[in-house]
């Protein structure tokens, strides 16, 4: 009896060793981003560390810090804590993207960096075909080689644009013909293609996400709906008057940053590789984003706006309403946050910032044009 007390209670409790007693901990996982200094790659970077992956990005030499948006989840990198670690390289710089890919070994691979203006493309159109088309033919080319080289896994989402779609009517989905507009919407169709290539040529696990235009309070300056909201943020306080823009016509389908990080995210974490199209399937124009967020403050849009024909570009995309039912689908995906509360979202950032550049303004230590 006590021996069969010993087989059935005290030997299985004796025999458990320490690290099987030990909860599952799962290997970290290490990303790479390009572009992690923009508006996509700090939500990104917030998302990923919260799943508890170590992060790295790639940021350009600038003459002043460029990493105004990771401010906030920015460890010392002598800190044992630091789990976001940046290493300096370009896009046009393939020698730099090997070294980073072979000595970070990473796991997943995003591709956010790009010259992301497109009425810029057209004044910089050599420079963003490179970056933009050639960059993404570079980076693939160094995961290709290091795969290669380790049989290690490595997963890599390219960052495609319904700017791709250009004059194709909507609404747009993955099957729909790409008809770009713009040098950045054709080195984006590039960069769409090198992918693919790459996916059925090496079996590489490589990822096209779709975007539709997604915004938020770290949006760049230049993009059309943050002019606007940091316009309304500086009229209401009195540092502005007036607001000058191009063509109000345009309608985009407008979505939340932090939502469309997760859809990037989702499409690496499935069995297959695939191409998927991220929307909130509702478009507006930009005319109607003004009325929603002048009004939202009490202004009339009217009073303030002018319309000045430099920003106009000589090829436009006149509509863009995307349909995500596959990623719906498939990656149970699904946009939170929509129009009117993202526009709300926007213009209360501003007023913020508005008011801290008024109280600067008022003690005397910049003037209304300097940006604080
Ligand atoms: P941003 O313009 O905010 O960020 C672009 C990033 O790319 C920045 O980190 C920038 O660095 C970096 N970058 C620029 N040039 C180079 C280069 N030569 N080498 C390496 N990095 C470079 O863009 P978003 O975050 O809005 O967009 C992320 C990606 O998604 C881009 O590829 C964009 O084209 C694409 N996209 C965006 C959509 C949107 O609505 N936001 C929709 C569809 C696609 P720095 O800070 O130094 O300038
Ligand atoms: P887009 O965004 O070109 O769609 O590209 P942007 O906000 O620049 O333009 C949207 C629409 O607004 C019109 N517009 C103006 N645009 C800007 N920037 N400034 C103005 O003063 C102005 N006045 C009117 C434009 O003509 C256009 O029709 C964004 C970028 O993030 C790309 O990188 C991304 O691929 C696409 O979204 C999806």
């Amino acid at each position: 009896r006590e021996i069969n007390l010993f087989i059935g209670i005290v030997w299985p409790i004796l025999s458990v060793r320490p690290f099987e007693m030990a909860p599952e901990i799962a290997p970290v996982k290490k990303a790479l981003i390009t572009g992690i200094t923009g508006q996509d790659g700090s939500y990104l970077t917030e998302f990923l560390l919260k799943k508890g992956y170590e992060v790295h990005g790639i940021i350009r030499r600038s003459s002043n810090f460029n990493t105004q948006r990771l401010e906030h989840i920015y460890i010392d990198p002598h800190q044992s804590s630091a789990r976001m670690k940046l290493h300096y390289g370009d896009l046009s710089d393939a020698s730099a993207l090997r070294k980073w890919v072979d000595s970070i070994c990473p796991d997943e691979v995003y591709n956010l960096g790009a010259q992301s203006h497109v009425g810029v493309s057209f004044e910089n159109p050599d420079y963003t075909g490179d970056v933009v088309g050639t960059g993404a033919l570079r980076l693939l080319e160094a995961v290709r080689i290091h795969i290669e080289s380790t049989g290690r896994q490595v997963k890599y989402y390219q960052a495609g644009s319904s700017e791709m779609y250009g004059a194709t009517p909507p609404p747009q989905d993955e099957t729909t013909v790409f008809h770009p507009r713009s040098p950045y919407a054709v080195a984006k169709v590039a960069a769409h293609f090198y992918t693919v290539n790459y996916r059925e040529a090496y079996g590489m696990f490589a990822c096209n996400g779709i975007l539709f235009n997604h915004e938020s309070p770290r949006r760049g300056e230049n993009f059309v709906t943050r002019k606007i909201t940091r316009a309304i943020g500086r009229i209401k306080v009195g540092l502005q008057k007036k607001l000058f823009l191009g063509n109000l016509k345009a309608s985009r389908d407008w979505g939340f940053a932090g939502d469309y990080v997760e859809g990037m995210w989702l499409m690496l974490q499935q069995d297959k590789p695939d191409d998927y199209v991220l929307a909130t399937e509702d478009s507006h124009t930009v005319e109607e984003f003004l009325e929603e967020s002048f009004s939202y403050v009490g202004l009339n849009w009217k009073d303030h706006v002018e319309i000045d024909p430099r920003y106009f570009r000589p090829s436009e995309v006149d509509n863009l309403r995307g349909s995500a039912k596959k990623a719906k689908e498939l990656l149970g995906w699904e946009p939170k946050v929509q129009f009117k509360q993202l526009v709300a979202m926007m213009v209360d950032g501003d007023l913020e910032k508005a008011k801290r550049e008024k109280v600067l303004v008022d003690a005397g230590f910049m003037d209304s044009h300097q940006q604080p």
